[in-house]
């Protein structure tokens, strides 16, 4: 029966692993994929996680099944990240959340629920987006359209165009928005800008489905909140999904939710039955470990405290790479003014440097980026900065 399967594409992203651990040069540097590496280029185990993890060691509670949406404690703890303690819509009972596999997981229930909601509404990602966005509804049977997004001349978002394309969609079509940090671009909207979209949202009745992936990298928990706030001020439904890959450093825990703002507590009841029912005939209910340490982190005064201050350490980390990536490019003797990625949130800055810039990169350096030039700055240290800014200097020379 295997006679003619085709070997299916590698994840553009992901694949670039396989090449760079493949790779026997010493120097070599994975830009790639987008996760925290510290000043030692580690993938850090956060104090607060790891003292999380060690009571709960000892407390070895028993490992029955869980709800099928996850844990209540988790759940809530979610939900107060995303619109903030005292939400008069948590308060209302109007937000389901159901714990998930990564954000990717809650991604795929929520593409799952709206196709059985809404089967023949299109779907719509930026252009460019995170590239398993469209992997992820396509698999889930829908048509997946871009919106212009990313404007190569400003290295911002062409706004106009995206809001006179969402101005012309039809009623009901569903829109992914990366709520911050924009994947890959680093180029995010403006708070009144945002307040534009959830316009154009209520106007269109276009239906909002943000990914919220990265809080807490831009600017901090409730300033990188704010396009989900904005949503949630407007009385209008959307969907969310979280990720606590990158904040809480978990990527292999797999701990994610997705959440529903409804427009009321008894609707709400109908949709959480409706997103259990996905849920149950995927993986029937979600793993324990992941989603109980971020919990236990986010109800403790003391350790959501440590948490928020290594959380701005990363931030910060991240932040003072972009300087000295700039400085460090300048200092090469390069023309080319990169003071850009200085402005660019989050863990990527799109180089603009090209495929061919890429390769060259890759085969004359080990330095490993996707081939669109979005780079993850997190991955840079005091160690590997000089030599990643004389590469760049290489390619961008010749
Ligand atoms: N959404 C975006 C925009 C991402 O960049 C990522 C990255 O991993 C995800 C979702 C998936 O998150 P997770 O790794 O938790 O599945
Ligand atoms: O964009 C990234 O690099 C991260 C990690 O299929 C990632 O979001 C990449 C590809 C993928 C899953 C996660």
């Amino acid at each position: 029966i295997f006679a003619a399967v085709e070997m299916a594409p590698r994840d553009p992203i992901l694949g670039l692993n396989e090449s760079f651990n493949a790779d026997t040069r010493s120097t070599k540097v994975n830009l790639g994929v987008g996760v925290y590496f510290d000043d030692n280029g580690k993938i850090p185990l956060l104090a607060a996680v790891k003292a999380a993890e060690e009571a709960r060691l000892k407390a070895a509670p028993p490992r029955g099944y869980q709800p099928i949406e996850g844990s209540p404690a988790y759940n809530q703890a979610v939900q107060n990240l995303l619109l903030g303690k005292d939400s008069a819509l948590i308060a209302n009972g109007q937000v389901i959340t159901a714990q998930a596999l990564g954000g990717t997981g809650a991604l795929k229930i929520g593409a799952d629920y709206l196709k059985r909601l809404s089967p023949n509404a299109k779907v719509y990602i930026s252009d460019p987006s995170w590239e398993n966005h469209r992997a992820l509804f396509e698999s889930a049977g829908f048509v997946v359209e871009n919106y212009p997004y990313y404007d190569a001349a400003t290295r911002g978002v062409n706004f106009a165009g995206m809001k006179a394309c969402l101005n012309s969609l039809e009623a009901g079509s569903i829109i992914i928005l990366h709520a911050c940090c924009h994947n890959p671009t680093g180029a995010d909207l403006s708070d009144a800008q945002w307040q534009e979209v959830v316009d154009v949202c209520r106007a269109r009745g276009l239906v909002p489905f943000l990914d919220m992936a990265y809080q807490g990298f831009a600017d901090g928990i409730d300033a990188d909140a704010v396009a989900v706030r904005a949503f949630s001020a407007s009385g209008l439904q959307f969907f969310v999904s979280s990720s606590f890959s990158k904040s809480f450093s978990l990527y292999g825990e797999r701990v994610g939710a997705l959440s529903v703002i409804t427009a009321s507590k008894e609707e709400a009841g109908r949709v959480l039955s409706q997103v259990k029912r996905v849920i149950r005939t995927n993986y029937s209910n979600p793993p324990i470990h992941g989603g109980a340490l971020v919990a236990a982190v986010l109800s403790s005064p003391e350790l959501r405290q440590m948490w928020e201050t290594e959380l701005a350490g990363m931030r910060d980390r991240i932040r003072a790479m972009r300087t000295g990536l700039v400085e460090a490019i300048k200092a090469q003797g390069v023309a080319q003014d990169f003071s850009f990625v200085v402005q660019q949130r989050g863990m990527f800055s799109y180089t603009g440097l090209t495929a061919a810039q890429v390769e060259r990169m890759k085969d004359e350096f080990g330095i490993y980026a996707v081939s669109t030039g979005r780079i993850c700055l997190a991955a840079l240290n005091t160690k590997n900065l000089e030599y990643v800014a004389k590469a760049i200097a290489a390619v961008t020379k010749a």
